[in-house]
């Protein structure tokens, strides 16, 4: 018997363990392996019942996720084909009980439901999340589901992803037996199962009391995939199989169920997410810092500015637990942070995110503070205070001077210079840029940057940080925006050429945002404040090369007042609610301001304007790939997908390039190139790669060192 799984007789029950850590993913191996366990259970005749239970910290997370990859690319030939697995388990002559803790997802849900009965810790979860992987269950759990706890519940599970506790999984029909908060779980489920050998077996298949043909809450389903997912494939892909199930046998059923798995595995969409899966677990793994790099205890937290940003990353380490000292000039700007932060959490709290006790257990982390010197004691420090190098140096400048040895100090600056910040201080090892997206309480990205001589304690001490404070932590290297920011210039930079060139605001933001943006790049603009960029702007003119072609109406926007949102007018006009009203007079000023500039007007395909916004962002991702400001390919993407509003089911801009082929990608930039000049220079890598018909995802460079 393999190691991955284990078989133990135990007072004449056969007890099957999974260890195939840290989740227990059915691998080939282990699927395998289960099958003979299962084989020998069964032909065994000491063996009165069958225990089937995970070891370590969970039952198990389903198929294994990096088997997709092998298969989809070709280098695989296997097809996930554990629909016989489960038949073969739900076909035992003796009663199969699966004790489940942590995660029965996907594949370990439907191992789950193969069982004749199914015991459960009450910290368990279970679901059928595959619909986030672009995938629909492929071993008849759009079968099984729906016979255990009725269609209705079945549809949203399977459309939605989203697992169920043990509680609702019990009062559902999907569990037996909910063990006692103190009890244990195998001797629970040996006692279980000792009982089920009186009674009379049933195998879930044959289980159709639940099965409905309802029609009207399919179309229901139908129509809020559609209508909510921007790529609902695979949704409308489950809702089928389980119509299936509702109507047709069980044999018919389960073929249509397979095929439709296969047809989504193999999709564009799919590839995406489950890139997206690996590449975020990928985050973690950084050359020349092992795992067990000793990290940082961060129990105390200090934060320099109560504005926006301040307020954000202060609510953010309260909701994680961790006590936070908030510091600003006087009590005025004080009250305004705390203002801010009351509004925040009363919003979620009528949103239904948090309980009000919550949020008074929150607020009672957060102190607000007037002197430096609270900040002694601090572990970590992050500064978010005005963007401006000379004010950042001089605050570093003073957390050198207060904070103890061995504390972290954190810039949120999102674009300047982290060498230049710790020069400030005397302690360079311990500055860094912690990049925080507003709003800080509510966008998962956090760019680390890491400055020349940042050590690998503290990097590693904020990326495990990151995860604690449920955000996705992105180790990014020091240039001019990072990777987020030095790509999105770029791209709505493109954004208002369109405009200028004779596009219409509405159409640039509506062939981004079918591309599958979140929102358009005007709209985001307008969202973030256009005075920022204009700020900006003029403090870098100086680093404009002269005759190189820049944009102009943003500026022009301003200079008339228009900010965006903040102004209730930007790119568009706002109503009282914050609600986008396309302005006439935007477009008449554009024509008027174009012909000024000699700019052709011309109409523009909505294709275009995807290529000249996106193929702008990826030209720029090769730079940043390739000077190894981003690790890997895949944590581009990430911040991408996190911080950005890209679409998850295009994976991110640098592996939608990979999709494209960048052969198609440079002969496009070069066309731009030729056309609008300077800005649109090739970059080396996209060249390299397109000229030996590779990927982004082939590329790999020499990590750079560790301080
Ligand atoms: N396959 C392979 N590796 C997996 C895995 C999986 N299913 N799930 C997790 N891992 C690895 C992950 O890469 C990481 O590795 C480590 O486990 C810890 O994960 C047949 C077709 C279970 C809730 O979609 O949702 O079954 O980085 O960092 O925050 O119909 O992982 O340590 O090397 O995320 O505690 C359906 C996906 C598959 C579940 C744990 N199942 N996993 O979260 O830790 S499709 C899923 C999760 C399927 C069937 C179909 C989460 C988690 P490393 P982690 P976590």
């Amino acid at each position: 018997m393999s190691n991955l799984v284990r078989i133990t007789l135990e007072q004449g029950l056969a007890v099957i363990t999974i260890d195939n850590p840290p989740v227990n993913a059915l691998s080939t191996e282990v699927r395998q392996a289960i099958r003979e366990a299962i084989e020998e259970a069964d032909n065994d005749n000491r063996v009165a019942a069958i225990v089937l239970i995970g070891a370590g910290r969970t039952f198990v997370a389903g198929a294994d996720i990096n088997e997709f990859q092998k298969i989809t690319s070709g280098s695989s030939q296997r097809v996930p084909e554990m629909a016989r697995l489960v038949e073969r388990i739900e076909d035992c002559h003796k009663p199969v009980v699966a004790a489940i803790h942590g995660h029965a997802l996907g594949g370990g849900m439907e191992l789950a439901m193969a069982a004749h009965y199914r015991v459960a810790s009450p910290g368990a979860q279970m679901g059928q999340p595959e619909v986030k992987l672009g995938i629909i269950p492929g071993a008849g759990g759009t079968q099984r589901l729906p016979r255990l706890a009725g269609v209705a519940k079945a549809v949203e599970m399977c459309s939605l992803g989203t697992p169920i506790s043990a509680a609702e999984a019990m009062q559902l029909g999907i569990i037996d037996k909910v063990m006692d908060v103190d009890g244990d779980l195998l001797a629970t489920a040996i006692a279980f199962a000792r009982e089920a050998v009186s009674k009379p077996m049933r195998k879930t298949r044959e289980r159709n009391e639940k099965l409905e043909h309802n029609v009207p809450l399919f179309a229901a389903a139908r129509a809020n995939a559609r209508s909510k997912q921007r790529a609902p494939r695979a949704a409308l892909a489950a809702i089928e199989a389980i119509e299936a199930a509702a109507t047709l046998p069980y044999a018919d059923a389960c073929h249509i169920e397979q095929k439709l798995f296969n047809e989504c595995l193999f999709s564009d969409e799919s590839r995406a997410l489950v890139h997206a899966f690996l590449a975020e677990r990928e985050l973690a793994k950084i050359p020349g810092i092992p795992k067990d790099t000793p990290v940082l205890t961060v129990n105390r937290v200090g934060v320099v500015g109560a504005g926006t940003m301040g307020a954000g990353i202060a609510m953010v380490f309260a909701n994680a637990g961790v006590p936070v000292v908030i510091r600003d000039v006087d009590q005025a700007a004080l009250d305004r942070g705390l203002a801010t932060i009351q509004k925040n959490y009363a919003n979620s709290v009528r949103r239904g995110r948090f309980t009000q006790q919550f949020v008074d257990e929150r607020l009672q982390l957060i102190r607000p503070v007037l002197s430096y010197n609270e900040f002694a004691d601090m572990d970590m420090v992050v500064e978010a205070v005005f963007e401006g190098m000379a004010f950042k140096k001089e605050v570093f400048g003073v957390l050198d001077g207060v904070c103890k040895q061995g504390a972290i100090l954190a810039t949120n600056t999102s674009y300047l210079d982290i060498d230049e910040i710790a020069s400030a201080t005397k302690r360079p090892q311990a500055v860094l840029g912690t990049h925080f997206f507003s709003p800080a309480n509510v966008m998962k990205l956090l760019e680390v940057v890491r400055g020349k001589a940042t050590s690998k304690d503290a990097i590693s001490t904020c990326m495990q940080l990151s995860k604690k404070l449920g955000k996705v932590g992105v180790l990014v290297g020091n240039c001019r925006g990072f990777v987020g920011n030095r790509m999105f210039a770029p791209y709505r930079r493109e954004a208002q050429f369109l405009v200028e060139e004779g596009a219409d605001v509405q159409a640039v933001d509506k062939a981004l945002y079918d591309f599958g943006m979140a929102l358009g790049p005007l709209s985001v603009a307008d969202l973030a404040g256009l005075d920022i960029g204009w700020r900006m702007r003029k403090e870098f003119r100086h680093l404009q090369k002269p005759g190189v072609r820049q944009p102009f109406a943003e500026d022009r926007l301003c200079e008339m007042g228009r900010y965006g949102q903040k102004t209730n007018a930007g790119w568009y006009r706002y109503d009282e609610n914050r609600r986008a009203i396309a302005d006439p007079e935007v477009t008449t000023w554009m024509r008027q301001w174009a012909a000024e500039a000699g700019i052709p007007q011309r109409q523009i395909s909505s294709q275009e304007m995807v290529e000249r916004c996106i193929y702008a962002m990826i030209n720029e991702g090769a730079r940043i790939l390739e000077e190894g400001i981003a690790l890997r390919a895949g944590d581009i993407d990430m911040v991408y997908l996190n911080g950005y509003g890209f679409p998850s089911h295009r994976g991110g801009p640098i592996w939608y390039a990979d999709t494209v082929g960048l052969k198609k990608v440079y002969e496009r930039v070069c066309e731009f190139h030729e056309r609008h000049g300077e800005l649109w220079e090739p970059a080396p890598l996209l060249e390299q790669l397109a000229k030996q018909g590779k990927t982004f995802a082939d590329f790999t460079r020499e990590p750079t060192p560790v301080a």
